[in-house]
């Protein structure tokens, strides 16, 4: 078997003080904070698509990576060299999880029942190198939106045999996921939105999506995957308007059509910024919800304003989206997925060492700083006096849900009503900056 990464080693922590860059700085495994591993805190999964099947290309241009093992033409050399590259990689990283689109492990055949024939293979593969090297699969997915029969949507098109292919694609794609104890099952909307309404029956769209998510519950069932359902929301990008715009969006669809039960969300932090919101404002919506399930961990870039995929090396953000986890109780069984890529300049391989150790160690750095804030209280005792007023008299009533409108006029009909305390926001980004420098 070939080797790829020829003259890399084992990813080894040595420590903030020393130079060497193929190394973590910050992300120490082993290391017990709060009573858990970093590891098992940060559960980080590498993302087959962007590490192993993409090449670097972008609208404007070819790709700009040529990596080794996807110079084959046999379908089956390729992918089979393709899984055997990805398990070096994430064993040199030290990485314990990964995360596929069943199109990202074979390329697609003349017909459904031939790409299933090779997917079959190569599962099999797979299968020997994770008990070979411990690797762990986070989630699986399907693709439902590079082929061109999808450009109108899989779940929902307006075309019933292309609806019928994408569902037989997640049949086959949950298959897999618990062939390979895949521990979640991913829904990204793809193309499931518009790009005008003056074409789109948009009620017929979302009954036929609510649909789809049940076919796939029952299905789970049926065969026995027991892996947690999560929908990935993003607003924008490759349509117009996606369905599953934003968390918020995303729960009220849920509840309407009875699946909330079923699903939790697989929060991106790219996909909260082109939503207009902050990473950590959709991490704390699903969390307070109950539904914070696992986490696409990138960034975008603010100026460009697309879904630019970087690795998340903004140690402030991760401070802020660690802080959301730990009070979330832990991500499991969701984990930290890089769904990143280099950018395109950066084509050779070692780059994708640099920057999956970028994002590790960013997020080691978050989990740390994340953890101590927690510990000295300082954003909880904060805010628990700011909420004073609503623990007696007429607050603690509003709270029980004890008065009407009536009561609280009677209350403040001749009363000064003085101004409410001060936010002091910037007190707080002061201390905040204090922890993190
Ligand atoms: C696209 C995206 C996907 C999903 C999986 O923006 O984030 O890669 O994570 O389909
Ligand atoms: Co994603």
């Amino acid at each position: 078997m070939s080797e790829y990464f020829k003259g890399i080693k084992q990813i080894e922590y040595v420590g903030k003080g020393s130079k060497e860059q193929l190394a973590f700085h910050y992300y120490n495994p082993k290391e017990i904070i709060g009573g858990k591993s970093m590891e098992d805190h940060l559960r980080f999964s590498v993302a087959y698509w962007h590490t192993f099947t993409a090449e670097g290309r972008d609208m404007f241009g070819v790709e700009s990576a040529h990596r080794e093992w996807n110079k084959y033409t046999d379908p089956l050399d390729k992918a089979l060299a393709r899984a055997d590259a990805a398990f070096e990689f994430m064993s040199k990283l030290g990485v314990k999880y990964f995360c596929f689109h069943d199109r990202d492990l074979v390329d697609e055949q003349e017909t459904l029942r031939e790409t299933n024939k090779l997917l079959d293979k190569v599962v099999e593969h797979i299968k020997g190198k994770m008990k070979e090297s411990g690797i762990k699969l986070l989630w699986g997915t399907a693709n439902l939106f590079a082929h061109p029969r999808f450009m109108q949507g899989a779940a929902t098109t307006c075309d019933a045999d292309v609806y019928a292919y994408a569902s037989a694609q997640v049949k086959k794609a949950l298959e897999i996921t618990k062939e390979l104890n895949g521990e979640n099952y991913v829904f990204w909307g793809g193309r499931e939105g518009y790009e005008t309404l003056l074409n789109t029956n948009m009620e017929l769209e979302l009954n036929n999506l609510a649909k789809f998510m049940h076919m796939a519950v029952e299905y789970a069932k049926e065969i026995g995957f027991t892996g947690q359902f999560l929908i990935e929301p993003k607003p924008k990008e490759p349509t117009k308007h996606q369905y599953d715009f934003d968390v918020a969006n995303s729960y009220a669809f849920l509840q309407k059509y009875n699946l909330d039960k079923y699903f939790k969300f697989n929060i991106e932090a790219n996909h909260a910024t082109l939503a207009g919101h902050t990473f950590q404002h959709e991490l704390r919506y699903a969390r307070i919800n109950n539904l914070l399930g696992s986490i696409d961990a990138n960034m975008g870039d603010l100026l460009l304003g697309w879904d630019t995929d970087q690795f998340p090396t903004n140690v402030y953000e991760n401070v802020l989206a660690m802080y959301e986890i730990l009070k979330n109780g832990g991500i499991a069984p969701g984990g930290l997925n890089f769904d990143a890529h280099v950018r395109r300049p950066s084509y050779e391989d070692i780059d994708l060492f640099y920057a999956h150790i970028a994002g590790m160690d960013a997020f080691a750095l978050g989990l740390k700083i994340a953890h101590k804030i927690i510990e000295d209280k300082v954003l909880e005792d904060f805010i628990e006096k700011r909420y004073n007023s609503f623990k007696e008299g007429i607050g603690k009533k509003i709270v029980e849900g004890t008065t009407n409108l009536k009561e609280l006029e009677d209350y403040v009909i001749d009363k000064k009503v003085s101004l409410p305390k001060s936010g002091r926001q910037e007190y707080l980004e002061n201390i905040i900056n204090q922890y993190i420098f």
